[in-house]
């Protein structure tokens, strides 16, 4: 059965996880270096750390149970529990879904997004310094509260922060992006790890492009320089324009791990 309302998990700061930074697409590459005195330098990346291990176990755990994981990431405040708020009110009815959200303090997503009758577990991150991102050993925890045998697609909306988390597998099968149209339309330039990491971009907050001196194409555009052919949905969580193709495309995603 699925937790009433929503459970909160507390958990210890994972020091080694820190020390070992998602090698997802670089695993066990030597690269050599040169400096700008003109020194070669080797890169080493271990093959599997521990947190590399660990997202390994939950992915396999979640293909086992048929479950289809999305990781939403962006910076504070971009939209990420409304965008989820109103694509959980679109697609519940079609594919039962559950929420695990990631936050410093506090349970007031878990509180917003309980509301559409998925389960949902509130992890907070403070009791040791505060992780500014969501590693693959709490998903893990955080999974064992979710009855993943009832569930197609676990949504993990990821500690707001537009750097950390790409660092991290958790485990998923998709990463998302948000960027909003108040935070310049330089963010992807600044903050590449995270638009090459992820599988699709949502420019959220278009409803406010009347106010501002912002260039949406500009922004697509950056996107696209650091990670080509990356889908980007041009959106409103607040008044839902731009959001069909969005929904059309996450459904058809977690339809294609259905027939796998
Ligand atoms: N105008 C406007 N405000 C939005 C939109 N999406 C979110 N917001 C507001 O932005 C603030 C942060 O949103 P929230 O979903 O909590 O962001 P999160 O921190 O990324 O989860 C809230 O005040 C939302 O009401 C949008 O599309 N348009
Ligand atoms: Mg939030």
């Amino acid at each position: 059965m699925f937790p009433e309302g929503f459970k909160i998990i507390r958990h210890l700061h994972h020091h080694e996880s820190h020390k070992s930074p998602r090698t997802h697409t670089q695993s066990g590459t030597v690269k050599n270096v040169q400096t700008s005195d003109n020194r070669k330098i080797k890169v080493v990346r271990r093959v599997l750390d521990v947190n590399q291990q660990m997202a390994e176990r939950n992915r396999q755990m979640f293909h086992e149970n048929g479950v289809f994981v999305l990781n939403i990431m962006s910076s504070p405040g971009s939209g990420k529990t409304t965008t989820l708020e109103k694509t959980l009110e679109r697609i519940m009815s079609n594919i039962k879904c559950a929420v695990i959200v990631g936050d410093i303090c506090t349970t007031n997503d878990a509180d917003r997004l309980a509301r559409s009758g998925a389960p949902v577990v509130q992890i907070n991150t403070d009791e040791f310094g505060g992780d500014c991102h969501l590693a693959a050993h709490v998903i893990e925890k955080a999974a064992n509260g979710i009855d993943l045998e009832a569930i197609e697609c676990l949504i993990v909306e990821n500690v707001g922060n537009l750097v950390c988390p790409a660092e991290f597998d958790i485990g998923e099968d998709l990463r998302v992006v948000i960027l909003s149209v108040t935070e310049g339309e330089d963010k992807p330039l600044k903050y590449p790890l995270m638009f090459r990491e992820c599988d699709a971009a949502i420019l959220n907050k278009i409803d406010l492009l009347p106010y501002l001196d912002y260039d949406s194409e500009a922004a697509v555009q950056n996107i696209l320089q650091v990670h080509p052919g990356i889908p980007v949905f041009e959106l409103s969580a607040k008044t839902e324009e731009g959001f069909k193709p969005w929904i059309q495309w996450l459904t058809a995603q977690v339809r294609s791990n259905r027939n796998h």
